[in-house]
């Protein structure tokens, strides 16, 4: 948490500095100088202290990770880079712990609102000094779900026919650009679902143990295990809402 906050308020001085971006896989696909200075802070600190630990990163400068052995650091140097470039708000760092597979810890950090989401597993999830309640259960109808817009239209990865319903019977949606957050937030009781696309495991791997830790649910949209090392739908939420939605709005009615 101490390089977090160190690297926050590196992130908040680069506000008055000129920004360099680039694109990525495509042309909304945002990286800039900041997201690969935050990732080497991270890993030349880890480095330093856990010279046998492996490192995932999304910026490519850690390890070719390709097994969870031992003890791996899975990192978000900055989620919702787009939120950065634009909104200088909304994004967060992102840092989840796995030992043997099985995460450990994990921090989601929102810079500019200075709130620090932290779990260490089997010892509790908080919100800076606060603790977080274990999830309640709620209904659909009562519930706040985060999804994006443009997964509720034609895509390329699902038949938005099967979200809609979800979307009409929930109480509200939500989209915050940033997963970290958005998984952040289901941890902390303000959201009661998060329901995404295509996310990588840096984008998930802290949200996943923040999650955990407050008894809630983290699976694909097939209500699969998550896949560390590659690429997952990813649908979140309390636990008795997710059993719910998966039964009656996800799973093949035929099944
Ligand atoms: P990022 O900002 O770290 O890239 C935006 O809706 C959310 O999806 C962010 O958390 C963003 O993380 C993530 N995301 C995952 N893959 C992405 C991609 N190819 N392009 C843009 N955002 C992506
Ligand atoms: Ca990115
Ligand atoms: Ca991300
Ligand atoms: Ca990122």
């Amino acid at each position: 948490m101490d390089w977090a906050y160190q690297a926050g308020s590196i992130i908040r001085e680069s506000f008055k500095k000129q920004l360099t971006i680039e694109t990525k896989s495509n042309a909304d696909d945002l990286v800039t100088n900041m997201d690969k200075d935050v990732e080497r802070y991270f890993i030349d600190n880890i480095r330093k202290h856990h010279p046998d630990h492996q490192i995932l990163g999304e910026e490519g400068s850690g390890d070719d990770v390709n097994s969870l052995e031992g003890t791996v650091w899975i990192i978000d140097p900055i989620d919702g880079t787009m939120n950065f470039v634009h909104q200088q708000t909304n994004f967060a760092i992102s840092i989840g712990v796995y030992h043997e597979g099985v995460g450990k810890v994990g921090i989601i950090y929102s810079v500019v609102n200075d709130e620090m989401f932290h779990a260490i597993a089997g010892s509790g999830a908080f919100l800076n000094d606060y603790p977080l309640s274990k999830l309640s259960e709620v209904e659909l109808e009562k519930s706040l779900i985060a999804i994006n817009a443009t997964w509720i239209t034609k895509n390329k990865l699902m038949n938005p026919s099967k979200l809609i319903p979800i979307v009409d019977g929930c109480r509200g949606t939500r989209s915050y650009g940033s997963a970290a957050i958005e998984l952040a937030f289901v941890a902390a009781g303000r959201l009661d679902a998060y329901i995404t696309m295509r996310l990588s495991p840096w984008d998930f791997a802290a949200g996943k143990i923040l999650i955990e830790e407050v008894g809630g649910t983290i699976s694909t949209l097939d209500g699969t295990p998550l896949n560390l090392l590659g690429q997952n739908s990813i649908f979140a939420g309390s636990t008795s809402l997710h059993h719910h939605i998966l039964k009656d709005y996800l799973h093949d009615s035929k099944s």
